[in-house]
């Protein structure tokens, strides 16, 4: 495929309800989108990115900056045979997964369009629709989080993931568990706590989590590994895992007994996949995470959960989880069993790019030809 032009846009779309977790309040999604144009096709991918380098080091502007200077000159003008062919000739460039992601992102789509397939079939998902829970961030009150499991519980979603920071902790998942005592129910610090803490991890397992999510350290393997041998709960691992490298040092030692896939995070779908399997051959279970994404992430999301080792329920919420006007068409809906279809040449189930509403959002565009 040759690549004629390539777009960055950013576009912001409002939050209904603020989302607070360990590391910020989010009130709405500030996104970098990447069009590249093949011949008659146009792909978009989504950058998971934030406003500001909170959950990783990458944030919109570093992202734009590595996208522009040097993603888009790998391939503009050049005839690449698609993502995996991408991946290889960037692999140069350190870090940075978030951009590389987006990028790879869009190729898969250019190449899912030229070869009429679907995402699923491209990468061998085997599911027709996959399951998923809901991540409720930090509230006001405890009385405020019970009031936004209950509306979430009502819609369907039957895992529920509640975001935790030091002081909205143990009293939190106490209550709770008090007023829900069989609910699938999981938590998340997004690395805000220190193995100084073991005693409140310990005092977690009276509680019956499917898991806890990245107690510690973001880079942290090794104390991982020395929490996971203390506490009856499992981990599960996200922002520590980035490569497939880090998931076999982390399941060597020991680190985790789940771990949460975001292709972004990982560099896209191609090392995704790598991660699954390894994690396949292991017995270690994966789900898909989320990044409070727009539609396209959202959407390919739903594909790449549609892999077999992706057996817990993901991140990916319906649209109107957080937006009031998503940028795909039709949105991504849940049904009543709490699952979303996949995305199949043989189902009809199938997501186009609401253009209208991208450049209703968008605040800026860049253009490279
Ligand atoms: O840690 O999983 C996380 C949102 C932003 C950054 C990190 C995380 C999250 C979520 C929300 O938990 C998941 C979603 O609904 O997209
Ligand atoms: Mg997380």
């Amino acid at each position: 495929m040759i690549i004629e032009r390539a777009d960055i846009i950013r576009v912001k779309n409002p939050f209904r309800f603020p989302f607070e977790t360990a590391f910020t309040k989010f009130v709405e999604r500030d996104a970098l989108l990447v069009k590249l144009y093949s011949e008659d096709t146009a792909g978009y991918g989504e950058c998971k990115a934030f406003f500001a380098p909170l959950y990783c080091p990458e944030d919109n502007g570093t992202a734009l900056h590595i996208i522009s200077k040097y993603l888009i000159p790998e391939i503009l003008h050049k005839d690449i045979s698609g993502p995996e062919e991408f991946i290889e000739k960037t692999s140069y460039i350190r870090g940075n997964n978030l951009a590389v992601a987006a990028v790879e992102n869009a190729l898969w789509e250019i190449k899912r369009k030229k070869e009429n397939k679907s995402l699923k079939t491209l990468i061998g998902g085997v599911y027709d629709q996959v399951k998923v829970g809901v991540s409720l961030g930090i509230e006001p009150t405890i009385k405020d989080l019970l009031e936004k499991i209950e509306k979430y519980l009502g819609e369907g979603y039957h895992r529920t993931k509640i975001k935790i920071k030091p002081g909205w902790d143990y009293e939190v998942v106490k209550e709770v568990r008090k007023h829900y005592p069989d609910i699938t129910l999981t938590i998340d610090a997004n690395s805000a706590y220190t193995l100084k803490d073991i005693d409140l991890f310990k005092s977690f397992d009276e509680f019956n989590l499917k898991y806890i999510e990245q107690p510690l350290g973001e880079n942290d393997i090794i104390d991982h590994s020395v929490l996971q041998k203390e506490i009856e709960t499992p981990i599960c691992l996200d922002e520590s895992i980035e490569s497939v490298e880090d998931a076999r040092q982390a399941i060597e030692l020991g680190s985790c007994k789940v771990i949460n896939i975001k292709s972004s995070r990982c560099r896209g779908i191609v090392e995704s996949i790598k991660i699954h399997d390894l994690c396949q051959d292991h017995g270690i279970p994966v789900w898909c995470g989320g990044m409070t994404e727009l539609g396209i992430g959202r959407v390919q999301n739903i594909s790449l959960a549609s892999l077999p080792n992706f057996t817990l329920a993901h991140d990916i919420a319906a649209s109107d989880r957080y937006f009031d006007k998503d940028i795909t068409i039709p949105e991504v809906k849940i049904s009543k069993d709490c699952t979303i279809a996949v995305p199949d040449e043989t189902n009809g189930v199938d997501y186009e790019v609401d253009e209208e509403a991208i450049d209703r959002m968008m605040v800026e565009r860049h253009i490279f030809k």
